[in-house]
């Protein structure tokens, strides 16, 4: 029954049928399956098709915005369990998608993921330039400065804003993720970490934490 329900979610999400999506969420929890794997099992497989299908035009970004619409209300409903913490004051992060990349899904999971984890996250949202980066990293007094990008076009503001934080001397760690960056990438741009994924980010975040320490 389960199986069943996680299978249609992914179908609803590729199909991007939104109430189909958000019914399927609804059921999946009242069954008991805990948020992580209604987002592992269900929601996230089906993007991944959505994906593949993107890169081989056999979709184009119409059906690729309507399926994330799909999968963002899923995750809506998802957050507040995703994001529930009885840890606290583990660390402030300040998280945003990099200038020039409107792709927030996984910048969002992730920072859903750190909350849970005890961090307070402030997220810029996506299209972050780096002034906003530092203003908000004074203005919070953070730890953690994360970036997240889509694009082979934009991940290279990776750096500018890495640069940018050393050269004023800012007294933060900084730590990158996205589909196209990987740990060599994150070395060569002097990131202090590179996550894959949003259980990995929060391994990280804490480890930088304990380093900054
Ligand atoms: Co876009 N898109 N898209 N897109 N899109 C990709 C990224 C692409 C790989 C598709 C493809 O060709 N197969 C391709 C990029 C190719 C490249 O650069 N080499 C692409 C393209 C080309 C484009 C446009 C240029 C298309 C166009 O207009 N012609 C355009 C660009 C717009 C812009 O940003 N300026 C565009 C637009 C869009 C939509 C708006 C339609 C939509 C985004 C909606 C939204 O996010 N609100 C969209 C989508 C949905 C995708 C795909 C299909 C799915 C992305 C996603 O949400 N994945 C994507 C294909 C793909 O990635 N395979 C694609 C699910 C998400 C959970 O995974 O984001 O990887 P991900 O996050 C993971 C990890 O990466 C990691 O943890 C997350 C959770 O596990 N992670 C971090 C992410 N951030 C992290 C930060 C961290 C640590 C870990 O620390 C801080």
């Amino acid at each position: 029954m389960i199986e069943t329900l996680l299978k249609e979610l992914s179908l609803a999400v590729i199909d991007g049928k939104q109430n189909e999506s958000i019914s399927l969420t609804n059921k999946l929890f009242e069954a008991g399956l805990p948020a992580k794997d209604i987002l592992d099992k269900g929601l996230l497989p089906g993007m991944e098709v959505v994906g593949v299908r993107f890169r081989d035009n056999i979709i184009f970004v119409p059906q690729v915005l309507i399926s994330a619409r799909a999968m963002k209300t899923s995750l809506a409903i998802l957050e507040p369990l995703l994001s529930k913490s009885d840890a606290k004051g583990v660390g402030t992060i300040v998280i945003g998608t990099v200038k020039g990349d409107v792709h927030d899904i996984g910048k969002n999971i992730v920072a859903m993921m750190l909350r849970s984890s005890g961090f307070t996250v402030i997220d810029l949202g996506i299209d972050t330039k780096v002034e906003k980066f530092m203003e908000t990293v004074k203005k919070e007094n953070a730890d953690i400065v994360g970036m997240s990008a889509l694009l082979t076009t934009t991940m290279g503001y990776m750096k500018v804003v890495i640069d940018k934080l050393k050269d004023e001397g800012f007294d933060v760690k900084t730590m990158v993720g996205g589909a196209p960056i990987s740990k060599s990438f994150a070395d060569q741009i002097g990131a202090d970490g590179y996550a894959k994924n949003a259980s990995d980010a929060v391994k990280l975040a804490k480890d930088l934490i304990s380093i900054k320490a």
